[in-house]
């Protein structure tokens, strides 16, 4: 059975994990923390990063690399788009999820408000989370709000990586106290929410709730 290395709380591993929800692959889950990692796990994943993913002898480190090797070794039900542009934006929206969102909602927001209480017994720097709610967040909201479809989709016309890579971390702003102002942004709102509900990520999201809920 193959091995998926790194904590769930990483939104580059929960994409991972929902990609091999939705493709029914069964797996092992080693939740490596990362810091001071081991010269072992190192050769899983130079960088010392999470995800890593083995397979018998083989080896991958980087979520995109990873949710790419498992569309083409088990490419049913299709998480990539066939259409060129919508397979191409769907990669795109996985980028600004690990991007752009990520740079606000990471360290800015969830790390304040989850990790450093929860797991580093250090108090919420307020001020940093406020700041970033209040002056980050909003551009990113309301560029995504020109973007979601009537659908439910972000491309194409059926759940992609595009989505996985957004709503992983919609999860962690979540988690962190924060949703999106429907009164705003009534796309975006509905959309989070409508792909928040999907099984592979309900199932993801309820398992995690108890570690990094309210
Ligand atoms: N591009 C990488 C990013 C992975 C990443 O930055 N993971 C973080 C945890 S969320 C990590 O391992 N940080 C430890 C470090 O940078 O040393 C991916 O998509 O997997």
């Amino acid at each position: 059975m193959p091995t998926l290395y790194g904590v769930s709380a990483s939104p580059f591993v929960r994409k991972v994990r929902i990609v091999l929800a939705e493709k029914g692959i069964a797996y092992e889950h080693d939740p490596v923390i990362p810091v001071n990692v081991s010269a072992e796990y190192k050769k899983i994943s130079p960088l010392g990063k999470i995800p890593a993913y083995k397979d018998g002898d083989r080896a991958l480190a980087d979520s995109s690399v990873i949710c790419a090797y498992l569309e083409r070794a088990h490419p049913q039900p299709a998480l990539y788009p066939s259409d060129p542009y919508e397979y191409a934006r769907a990669l795109w929206f996985e980028e600004y999820g690990d991007t752009a969102l990520l740079n606000v909602f990471g360290p800015k927001i969830f790390f304040q408000r989850v990790v450093q209480p929860r797991f580093f017994s250090q108090p919420c720097d307020e001020a940093i989370v406020q700041k970033a709610v209040a002056e980050d967040l909003p551009p990113l909201f309301d560029y995504l709000e020109g973007e979601v479809g009537e659908g439910g989709v972000i491309a194409g016309t059926r759940f992609s990586i595009g989505d996985i890579g957004l709503a992983t971390q919609f999860i962690n702003l979540r988690f962190a106290g924060f949703g999106v102002d429907a009164k705003r942004w009534p796309k975006l709102a509905r959309y989070v929410d409508h792909v928040r509900a999907r099984p592979s990520i309900k199932a993801i999201i309820d398992e995690e709730a108890p570690l990094l809920g309210a």
